[in-house]
């Protein structure tokens, strides 16, 4: 049997450099609770992200979670159903209604024609997704913001160091969440981000992040555990010495995939978009089981069989999440429920060789024989 290929895998720094990076935390016994590394790392990614404020959280829900509730919404927010878990439960976990936008058929991201005609006199916020790496359409999005005075956060998991027109993907809409976890194109074991454009916001934030604490004597928020450890931040700065070669490596898989798989009919391959710099988060195809002759399905089940583990990101759809059941509006969103159904996630990682996207090529165009 051939070696067994996970839709992803982590990307690590040496053992030495880990080493190097932690040894001093032995003398110093400062381990979290925003720390000398902490701090570190918030100044170079605020540099490498290109935003003007950063806060990092211990995981990217949090971070989501906590950069809702700093924002004081209410009522209902616009949002898609094309996501991870986490985007419209850290919605729900606010206490607010999420109303699902349909998506574009081609970036997966929020189709920004249809957001007007879900606003209503309750709607107080849109948070998108920028799937995959792919952005959303910022510019018409903070149109339709300002014409309604509505916030934007974008949920950024997918989008690190993703560019638009040159500048920092984070530095649009009020605030954008990023996901550091261990099968990100950054990671810091687990761990998030917010960046975000207002300091008052910010300070909001950062004590929600931490019990709500506002000094020793006065707790003003109703706050959680949020804080990056000194550990997590160590790996964050390891891995980002290492990012632009990480970036590079996967753009080569890209390159291979693309190569192998273009003008196969019946397969959708990513769409690199205008004026933006990638970061290759992730190689999705949709399968149209048609005009390809198999279905996502059976093409996930026939790589399985070669030991070949691609992912079915994003399925089911949010909105079909049984624990929301009955409760909000039905979503009328078919073109989300069609790539959701059709699309499959393609292992992607730096250390992936040629060969074995050779070899999960030559797997998914023997099942439609
Ligand atoms: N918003 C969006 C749009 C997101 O995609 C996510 C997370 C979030 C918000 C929330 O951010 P975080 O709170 O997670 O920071 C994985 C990740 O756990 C999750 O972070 C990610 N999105 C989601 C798309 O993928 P699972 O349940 O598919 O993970 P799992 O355990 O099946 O791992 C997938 C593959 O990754 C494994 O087959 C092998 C590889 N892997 C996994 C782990 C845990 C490694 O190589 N190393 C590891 O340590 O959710």
């Amino acid at each position: 049997m051939n070696s067994k290929i996970l839709v992803t895998q982590s990307s690590m720094p040496s053992k030495e450099e880990y080493w190097k990076e932690i040894e001093g935390l032995w003398d110093s016994h400062w381990l979290t609770n925003m720390g000398e590394k902490h701090d570190l790392l918030t100044a170079q990614l605020e540099h490498f992200l290109d935003v003007q404020n950063l806060a990092l959280f211990n995981n990217g829900h949090m971070a989501l979670e906590l950069a809702i509730q700093a924002m004081d919404l209410h009522g209902e927010v616009i949002t898609t159903p094309f996501t991870f878990a986490s985007t419209t439960q850290a919605i729900v976990r606010n206490g607010l209604t999420p109303v699902f936008c349909d998506i574009d058929p081609v970036n997966y991201t929020i189709d920004a024609s249809k957001i007007e005609f879900l606003i209503t006199e309750k709607t107080s916020a849109i948070i998108p997704v920028h799937v995959y790496g792919n952005i959303c359409a910022v510019d018409k999005i903070s149109e339709i913001a300002e014409k309604y005075h509505l916030k934007v956060i974008y949920d950024a998991a997918h989008a690190f160091g993703v560019t638009y027109r040159g500048r920092g993907i984070g530095s649009y809409g009020d605030a954008s969440m990023f996901s550091f976890h261990a099968t990100k194109v950054f990671h810091t074991i687990e761990g998030g981000a917010v960046s975000y454009r207002d300091k008052e916001y910010g300070g909001r934030l950062t004590r929600l992040r931490n019990f709500g604490i506002q000094d020793e004597g006065t707790v003003s928020e109703l706050g959680a555990n949020g804080k990056m450890n000194e550990f997590q931040a160590a790996m964050g700065l390891c891995n980002l010495r290492h990012i632009k070669e990480e970036i590079q490596k996967r753009k080569k898989s890209v390159e291979g995939y693309r190569e192998m798989l273009v003008d196969v009919p019946g397969l959708q391959l990513p769409v690199l978009q205008a004026d933006v710099e990638t970061n290759y988060a992730y190689f999705p195809i949709v399968i149209d089981p048609q005009i390809f002759g198999a279905s996502r399905d059976e093409v996930c089940e026939a790589l399985k069989k070669q030991n070949i583990f691609a992912r079915k990101y994003f399925y089911p759809l949010t909105s079909s999440f049984s624990c929301y059941q009955g409760k909000y509006k039905d979503a009328n969103v078919p073109i989300a429920k069609y790539i959701s159904e059709n699309v499959l996630t393609l292992p992607l990682y730096a250390e992936l060789s040629m060969a074995q996207v050779k070899r999960i090529c030559e797997c998914i165009l023997k099942t439609k024989d």
